[in-house]
């Protein structure tokens, strides 16, 4: 019998502290806002908090540029704040991770107002700095917000690296003052006694030896920095390294953000062993919908085939499993909100989609993480235009993508932002009908969605049958049936395109989840055995072997 560790029952609810709840009304979500809410998060049944940063930052790219990793932001509140909101949780049982943000800093952050100081700054070597080549960038890669990924000084004659946006310079890994020095912050807040780290762009700390150029795609400038870094050559001894200085001291969780990871790789980041981390978020099922056209990336409308979608989990269940530890998500701050994406936001089928991939996830193995406002059904933001975008990867689409290099219109631009953008997922909570949903008397920093009088968390709790309480009913069987965290995964029909079912096979029983993303009503038969209990399900009856619209059931039989 192999022992369970508390992470694998666990349900994480992560929250963008921005756009959660604002406390003294200047329109920004705040610590003290967070707070006035554990009981919500309390009721849901989360276990685990993920907290998006909190540190200090001139938000150029909200939070994820760090001016300072042990002060909080101002406009979130203070440390004591912190202390009380962490102290406020473990009263109710609920731990907190944060996010952990050392690939890069901010432009603004004390060590690289050093380096830039001067070629012989002793914190020069801290970032990654090359001379010009030909009087041009040291190499060809492009940045992930578009554009290039060096930035020219002027003043010391060097480019330096910058795989985000200008004000995200990337950190030298393979300085070991760098590294160390990152451990003793880590540590410092282990000390605090939070609960974990969530690591952004974890798999892209080791750059390859030499920087070298990389091929260009067609009609685009650049070659994609995340191909030629992500799994760079030192990267496992990185955290492994990490692992003994600061993540061995703690019963802590961790999950590393692990843009480009394959199945060789995670299978060494999340190895059961506990070598490196606990689980990685992998990407393969965020970019089945790319674009064909790599120039564009992740900027398209079309809707996945379901066949790809399962195929690609299907994968990460099977080959995982026993050897690694998956994380299970459909939402983040960095993706549009699931029911639009991949249910429907059409009134008549919103509640049955939102529910049905609940449902989905919440069976597979692994560990599951619930954006803000996904217990709701909030949607994709229809009503934002250009000027009420936020972020810096919906602007600078704008300015490379349309402006520099013609490549789509900025109409078209749009209705991929609307289905594609980051803002889907960061406009405000949704707590009641009433002034700005509840979320600020003041001006809210992004624009609301203009549904929140329709979803919202009000409505949503005096509804026996919403959205939330599915999403509390799925938590609370992770909680009590062993089977979904330890159960063998299998497909059923890989080929369908309408219904991705799968069992999950324990020692003594199994499950049966079924799950349909049509619009109408099917028709498919099901080995169902005499006996089965219905355990869970989005519709009030059953029909047998006819699936209605989005209609998800889970069978449990011995
Ligand atoms: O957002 C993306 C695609 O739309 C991703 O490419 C994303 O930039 C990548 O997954 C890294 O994300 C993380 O690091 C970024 C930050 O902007 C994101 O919010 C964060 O989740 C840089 O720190
Ligand atoms: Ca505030």
């Amino acid at each position: 019998e192999q022992s369970i560790k508390w992470w694998q029952k666990a349900v994480v609810y992560q929250i963008y502290p921005r756009s959660f709840q604002d406390s003294n009304n200047d329109g920004i979500g705040d610590l003290k806002g967070i707070e006035s809410r554990l009981d919500y998060v309390k009721k849901l049944g989360a276990d685990v908090i993920w907290l998006n940063p909190v540190y200090d930052s001139p938000n150029e790219d909200n939070g994820y540029d760090i001016s300072d990793y042990e002060v909080i932001n101002p406009e979130f509140g203070s440390m004591e704040d912190f202390e009380s909101l962490l102290s406020e949780a473990h009263a109710r049982g609920i731990k907190i991770v944060m996010d952990l943000v050392v690939n890069h800093s901010s432009s603004k952050h004390k060590w690289f107002i050093e380096s830039k100081s001067s070629k012989d700054n002793p914190k020069r070597d801290f970032y990654i700095w090359r001379d010009p080549v030909d009087g041009h960038e040291p190499n060809n890669w492009g940045s992930f917000f578009s554009g290039p990924a060096w930035k020219f000084d002027e003043e010391t004659g060097q480019y330096y690296m910058h795989l985000f946006a200008e004000g995200q310079p990337d950190l030298n890994w393979a300085n070991p003052e760098v590294r160390q020095t990152v451990f003793d912050m880590m540590n410092r807040w282990v000390d605090k006694g939070i609960d974990g780290f969530r690591m952004d762009v974890i798999s892209l700390l080791s750059k390859p030896d030499g920087l070298p150029d990389g091929p260009v795609p067609e009609d685009a400038h650049y070659a994609s920095s995340n191909d030629m870094v992500a799994n760079g050559p030192k990267i496992h001894d990185y955290l492994q390294e990490m692992r003994e200085k600061v993540l061995n001291n703690a019963d802590i969780m961790t999950v590393g953000e692990a843009s480009n990871v394959d199945i060789k790789n995670a299978k060494r980041y999340a190895a059961k062993d506990g070598s490196e981390l606990n689980m990685v978020f992998q990407f393969e099922h965020m970019e089945l919908d790319e674009n064909a056209d790599p120039a564009l990336g992740k900027w398209d409308n079309t809707p996945l085939p379901l066949p790809k979608l399962k195929e690609n989990l299907t994968k990460w269940q099977n080959e995982l499993a026993d050897i690694a530890w998956n994380s299970l998500y459909w939402e983040n701050h960095d993706q549009p909100r699931s029911v639009s994406r991949f249910g429907s936001d059409k009134p008549e089928f919103h509640a049955v989609s939102a529910k049905m991939l609940a449902t989905l996830l919440h069976f597979m193995q692994g560990t599951p993480y619930i954006y803000q406002g996904q217990e709701i059904g909030m949607t994709n933001a229809y009503n934002l235009d250009w000027e009420d975008f936020n972020d810096i990867e919906i602007k600078n689409a704008r300015r490379y993508l349309v402006e520099r290099d013609g490549l789509i219109d900025a109409d078209t631009l749009l209705d991929y932002v609307h289905y594609k953008g980051r803002d889907n997922a960061r406009t405000p909570m949704q707590w009641t009908d009433g002034e700005n949903a509840g979320f600020t008397t003041g001006t809210p920093w992004l624009k609301l969605n203009n549904n929140f009088n329709k979803i919202n968390v009000d409505k949503a709790l005096e509804d026996e049958d919403s959205i939330f309480y599915h999403y509390q009913k799925l938590i609370a069987f992770r909680h009590d049936l062993d089977i979904v965290t330890t159960g063998r995964y299998e497909l059923l029909d890989p080929e369908d395109e309408q219904v991705y079912a799968y069992k999950r096979v324990g020692e003594n029983e199994e499950l049966l989840v079924i799950n349909s993303f049509a619009e109408e009503s099917i028709v498919r038969e099901f080995d169902v055995p005499e006996g089965a209990e219905i355990l869970i399900s989005n519709y009030k009856d059953d029909a047998g072997k006819t699936l209605r619209p989005y209609e998800s059931k889970v069978y449990r039989y011995a």
